[in-house]
């Protein structure tokens, strides 16, 4: 990319406060769940914005949606839904984004429908899944913040502290 270029796109950092991460929900009935992802992302301040677009009920706003987020600044797109969930393989479908799916529980299958219709790609269109409900969507958070922090310095340094402090409150505990 030559300067003039780089000059015209700028590469979001956590100092823009356009959002980085879009978080989108197959509904609004998985917000609650999904409430944890967002709350990572604010603890380490990084920008995001919570969507709903169904991959079945709203082809075309998931779409519209998935073709416009990099332009619009979007580096890292989480995905949450429950039940034949195509919402992750659906965006990154459409994206060169880097797409993180988190299956949730939705049906008498616990989950695991949605993990499997999440995680198993075909080759060319991976999406990084992680695990049913609360824990992915806070390990999705994590992760996008992992993504977002190869480029910036400040935000791998807010990583550290965070692992740091992972690691000190268990030592505390088994001392
Ligand atoms: C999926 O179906 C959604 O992601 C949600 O987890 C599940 C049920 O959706 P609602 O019927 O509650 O809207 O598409």
């Amino acid at each position: 990319m030559d300067e003039t270029t780089s000059l015209q796109n700028p590469r979001p950092t956590t100092h823009d406060r356009r959002p980085l991460v879009g978080i989108v929900l197959g509904s609004d009935s998985d917000r609650p769940v999904v409430e944890d992802a967002a709350k990572t992302l604010t603890e380490f301040d990084v920008p995001h914005e919570i969507v709903v677009a169904s991959a079945h009920r709203s082809p075309d706003l998931l779409d519209r949606y998935a073709r416009t987020a990099e332009e619009r600044g979007i580096r890292v797109l989480i995905a949450a839904a429950g039940g034949a969930a195509h919402l992750a393989g659906s965006l990154a479908a459409r994206t060169v984004l880097p797409v993180i799916g988190v299956p949730l529980e939705a049906t008498g299958l616990g989950g695991l429908d949605a993990l499997l219709s999440t995680v198993q790609m075909p080759p060319g269109v991976p999406v990084a899944t992680v695990s049913i409900g609360s824990w992915g969507a806070r390990n999705a958070a994590i992760l996008a913040v992992q993504i977002l922090a190869v480029g910036d310095t400040e935000l791998n340094k807010r990583l550290r502290d965070f692992k740091a402090g992972m690691a000190r409150k268990i030592e505390v505990r088994s001392t």
